[in-house]
Order: structure tokens, then sequence, then C-alpha cells
């Protein structure tokens, strides 16, 4: 184990327990090139072995064939062709029990991509796909992983060369046409996410329907009945989802959404304060003032003043 490397040559079906080990982290500066263009494509046809490891940055994988484990968290979990899923930076993770197993990595630096754009964040797959079957990886046991059909994988590697083509060819307008690119293979695979059939993607996608709800209905009242009954949960089922998920409780989810959306209308619009308060669902504008300055450290009005003054 000398090099980071579980020692599991058995492929089981379901996850099996594994010793964790110490890992190294991927820098944003030896995986990106030097223009800094935050989107990579690398192809392993198939992956070699590779050790433990984080990322500065985040990984979507596309298993293409083969076959092979997922190790990550203390488990490891079966891969074969069609396996889509989402590896935030931060997570340490290898493979192990390789047998030719081929996989499509589209490395990203999420920070510096403006996709959370347009209606993604009504789709409720993108949620799904994105945020709730990588925390809840481990209590799901990969079972709500994306499987893409092969038609959907056939579809998603054209969309796939189509990227590399242009991050290869690196000629003006390849940034735009790259981030479309990327942009359309997001689109689409949440909407595979959303067309799961499979019972524990389902239950994440009625979670993900419930954020969805709150990012498309943010300026008005939003309670929790409403959200259970989304869910199809009672309150406290979802209460403990929802955070299990998320980290937060839609309440504060919420309250962020207002937040954010405040910031963005503050820069952007000529409203006054008290038009974007009631815009973004505060109906009390001194409440609002003082939830904004306790998320941003400073009143709606300086925040205004000082990117005014910054230009
Ligand atoms: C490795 C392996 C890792 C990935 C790097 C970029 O071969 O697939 O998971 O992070 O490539
Ligand atoms: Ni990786």
């Amino acid at each position: 184990m000398a090099d980071g490397r579980p020692a599991l040559t058995m492929v089981p079906k379901t996850s099996t327990k594994v010793p964790v080990v110490s890992h190294r982290v991927l820098k944003t500066s030896d995986w990106f090139h030097a223009d800094g263009f935050p989107i990579a494509v690398e192809r392993r046809n198939p992956q070699e072995p590779f050790p433990m490891h984080a990322h500065e940055f985040s990984e979507l994988v596309i298993i293409t064939g083969g076959s092979g484990l997922h190790v990550t968290g203390g488990r490891a979990y079966p891969l074969a062709a069609g396996d889509v899923f989402v590896i935030s930076g931060r997570r340490p993770h290898t493979y192990a029990g390789l047998r030719r197993l081929c996989l499509v990595n589209l490395l990203y630096q999420a920070d510096k991509l403006q996709w959370h754009w347009a209606d993604l964040p009504a789709l409720a797959g993108y949620h799904a796909l994105f945020t709730l079957e990588p925390a809840w990886r481990r209590r799901h046991e990969f079972k709500s992983r994306l499987h893409l059909q092969p038609e959907e994988l056939r579809h998603v590697l054209e969309l796939v060369e189509a990227l590399d083509h242009e991050l290869r060819q690196r000629s003006p307008g390849f940034g735009f046409m790259a981030t479309a690119a990327f942009m359309q293979i997001i689109g689409f695979l949440s909407r595979c996410y959303s067309r799961s059939w499979n019972p524990d993607a389902r239950a994440l996608l009625r979670i993900a329907e419930t954020i969805t709800h709150l990012e498309t209905h943010y300026h008005e009242p939003v309670n929790l009945d409403t959200l259970a009954r989304i869910a199809r949960m009672s309150k406290r089922s979802l209460l403990r989802a929802f955070h299990a998920a998320t980290g937060s409780t839609p309440i504060a989810y919420l309250l962020q959404l207002r937040l954010n959306r405040a910031a963005h209308l503050l820069r952007h619009s000529s409203q006054n304060i008290t038009e974007i308060a009631f815009a973004t669902g505060f109906n009390d504008s001194n409440y609002f003032t003082r939830q904004f300055r306790q998320r941003f450290g400073a009143s709606p009005r300086q925040w205004r003043q000082h990117l005014r003054a910054a230009g």
C-alpha cells in the first residue's frame, strides 16, 4: 500500500469498507492550461493506478468502459460504463480493482465558471447531481449516482469531443465555445438525472425539487408545509434530509438565496433599498438590512456605495 492504493482485487457487488489512507492534493496549476482557462479534459483509456488524492479543483467523472472501484470516504463502490459522478475537490478518492476501467475526467474550477445561470437552478437533476448525490454518496451507498443509458452515454461523449476539440485548438473564441459545450454537458447530464427511475435517485430528486422551488420562488413567502408537500415527506424527515444534503435548513438556504439576489440587485439595478428588499422576498426592510449586514459585514447602502466607488 506504499502508493496509497488499498489492496483490493475482488470486485464486490456493493460497497465495502477500506482503510482510510493519507493523500496528496493535486494543484490547479499542474492540471490546467497556463492561460488559466478553468476547464480541462483528461481521458483515461484505461485509468492507471493512481494514489489517493484530493484536488484544488472539481472533477466530473464519466465512466466509459471496463470495471473497477471508486474508493472514497473509507468505502469502495463498483463502477461500470455509464456511471457519472461529481467529485468536489476536497474529498480524497482513488480507484482500485481496475479492469480496463476507462473514463473521461472533466476538470473544472467551479468558482471561476459562471454556469449557475439562466434557469439551471430550476432543474432538479442539477442539484441532485452536483450537490445532493455527492453529499449522500455514503448514506446511499452510491446507489443514487447517475447512470446513463447507452445512447445517453454516446451523446454526452459527442459533447465532450466538441469541448475537447475547442480546448485542443485554442483558437480565438475557444473559451466561449468551450464554456458553451461544458454548459451543454452539465444541462444534458442534469436532465438525464431528472429522468432517473431508480428509487434512490428519485428520493434525492424529491429533495432537489424543494431546492428548485426555493430557487424559483424566493421572492414569495415560502413555508415548510409547501416544501414538505413537494418532497412528499413529513416536515421532520424533510428537515433531516435537507440538512444532511446541504448542511443547512430550508429557511437558512432561502435567506441565503434572498441575500445573494439582493446583493446582485444592489450592484446591477437602480432600485432603492426598500424596493430591493421587497423584490427579494423580505417584507420588512429593517429586517433585510440587519440580515444583510450579518451576511456581508456592511449595510445594503454601504455595500452599494462601496461597489460604485470601486467601479
Ligand atoms: C487521474 C485520476 C484522478 C484525477 C486525475 C486528474 O488519473 O483519474 O482521479 O483527479 O487523473
Ligand atoms: Ni481525482
